[in-house]
């Protein structure tokens, strides 16, 4: 099958995402959407394809657990459902380059260029990863080990041509409070093609690479995954590493696992204008890798002086004092002091931050950019 022969057969797909490369598909939700929904609808949640889409048979479909283990087998679906117990877990998917196109707005960066809605939050089915690994006899106290993922995609580009891979420490895998599953079910339907039909890890509180679709298989290691996006992709350098001397810091550099806190303004979207003095609501959305977020910061004056902003669903939605889900957050304004510059930041429970300036994160991959976020408002006449 040739490389174009491939996409012919891709999913039917919603026309109002906003597409940051077609083939292979990549699209995150119109900004205004990510805020008025805090489960993502399912059709709108951001997609991060690295080839075109697997068409696999549910009926045939197995996945295999190897490597390290003392009972490796093959899992059929009807298997994975019919023998392990069915967990929920609300959790938010983040792509590490959400917001990469304002890092490459101040020098380019490699990759696929997303605005700040390359994130969604959805209800996932499955089972625990745990209850596998223990069927599976592997070594689950063991903390060198790592559990390693491959995906079905048909990839065709010689730096991953094995497949879509990752891979995350056994002590993630492993612990029942970590809720990595193998889920089967998206806001109660099976998964649709793009986020992974018939079966997809999730790993909650980790970026969303982690979190490979179309499962392949399982296998236990010594060391982490040997794929691309284990190894090359999703590391975040100084910001002196370039082209020339990347090839010094690859292997010393460690890859991406958890996620930094970020925040964002999704209203106003970027180049809105708002009539000076008119009443406006500022909102938003804040995650961190797990833990609550406490407060949200807005300025209006481009960080000058700050106010907080109003932080729900609150407490009540952790699982166990696990925040696997983003908050929103809004922020009323009586009288809107355009044209201004709106700036927010957020910090989690942890008190764990985010970087005033974009240029001291900048990094050659354009991955975690959580800089303070930055939206100019021009004035727009009252009448
Ligand atoms: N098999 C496979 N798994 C994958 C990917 C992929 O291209 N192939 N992309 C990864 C990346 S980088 C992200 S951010 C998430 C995106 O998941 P989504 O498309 O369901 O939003 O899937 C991850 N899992
Ligand atoms: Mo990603």
């Amino acid at each position: 099958m040739s490389e174009v022969d491939s996409y012919a057969r891709e999913p039917t797909r919603r026309h109002d995402m906003t597409v940051n490369a077609p083939q292979p598909y990549n699209a995150e939700p119109p900004v205004e959407i990510i805020r008025s929904h805090y489960v993502t609808p399912t059709d709108y949640f951001y997609v991060r394809n690295h080839a075109p889409v697997p068409d696999i048979n549910p009926h045939k479909y197995k996945f295999v657990v190897d490597g390290m283990v003392a009972k490796p087998r093959e899992v059929s679906l009807h298997e994975l459902k019919a023998k392990y117990t069915h967990h929920t877990v609300m959790c938010t998917l983040m792509c590490a380059g959400n917001r990469r196109t304002e890092m490459s707005n101040l020098k380019t960066v490699k990759g696929v260029g997303w605005g700040n809605a390359a994130l969604s939050n959805a209800i996932w089915k499955g089972v625990r990863l745990c209850d596998v690994l223990e069927d599976v006899g592997a070594e689950m106290d063991n903390p060198h080990l790592h559990v390693d993922f491959y995906g079905g995609d048909p990839c065709v580009e010689e730096n991953y041509k094995k497949g879509y891979g990752s891979s995350i420490p056994m002590s993630k895998a492993a612990d029942p409070q970590g809720d990595v599953i193998l889920a089967f079910e998206m806001n109660g339907e099976p998964l649709p093609r793009d986020h992974g039909f018939p079966v997809r890890v999730i790993v909650p509180g980790y970026i969303g690479a982690r979190s490979v679709k179309w499962l392949k298989s399982i296998t236990v290691k010594s060391d982490e995954s040997e794929s691309f996006f284990q190894r090359r992709d999703y590391k975040v350098f100084l910001p002196s590493v370039n082209w020339d001397n990347v090839n010094d810091w690859w292997d010393r550099t460690p890859s991406l696992a958890g996620l930094s806190v970020q925040a964002a303004i999704t209203n106003p979207k970027l180049s809105e204008a708002i009539a000076t003095g008119s009443s406006y609501t500022v909102s938003g959305y804040a995650l961190s890798g797990g833990n609550r977020i406490v407060r949200v910061d807005i300025s209006l004056d481009g960080g000058k002086s700050w106010q907080t902003a109003r932080i729900f669903p609150g407490e009540e939605k952790g699982h166990d004092n696990r925040y696997w889900a983003w908050a929103f957050w809004d922020f009323h304004v009586d009288q809107f002091p355009s044209p201004c510059e709106i700036v927010c930041k957020a910090l989690d429970i942890g008190n764990n931050g985010m970087p005033d300036d974009l240029a001291q994160i900048w990094n050659l991959r354009g991955v975690m950019n959580n800089s303070w976020h930055h939206v100019s408002v021009p004035a727009k006449s009252k009448y």
